[in-house]
């Protein structure tokens, strides 16, 4: 264990990249949840999850608008930027470099999505504007 430490250190110290890091909330019986989260972690991207039955009071607490609601709302660490839903890590990544966005939705519970199913070309994020953001 704590030669894994070392090597998590050293890769901290001489990785070129820093890990992005964000904190996923989710209702505490959601399994699509985790298996976004998962599909975050296999991207790179390091995940806290936090269970909360108030997940509509989180949600307006954090400005998503209610008619992009999807099962989980997840905050970029760094950045502040909001993640509604099952949105793709490339997209996540894209809106980390789109420092102009507030946050990205994927609406509801689309089955061409990470965690829910395989993407298919039709997946559609939109910005909070509802303007559309990217296609996968
Ligand atoms: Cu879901």
């Amino acid at each position: 264990m704590k030669r894994l430490f070392a090597l998590l250190a050293l890769s901290g110290v001489f990785g070129a990249v820093a890990a992005s890091s964000l904190t996923v909330y989710q209702d505490p019986n959601c399994g699509c949840c985790e298996g976004w989260a998962e599909h975050m972690r296999e991207s790179g991207f390091e995940v806290k999850t936090v269970k909360t039955n108030q997940i509509w009071a989180v949600k307006e607490r954090l400005g998503v608008p209610a008619e992009l609601g999807s099962c989980h709302t997840a905050v970029l660490d760094e950045t502040g930027q909001i993640v509604e839903g099952h949105v793709p890590a490339s997209v996540v990544t894209k809106l980390l470099n789109s420092s102009n966005t507030k946050g990205v939705a994927a609406p509801g519970m689309p089955l061409n999505a990470p965690g829910m199913g395989e993407l298919d070309g039709n997946l559609v994020t939109v910005d909070f504007k509802g303007r559309p953001f990217s296609r996968d």
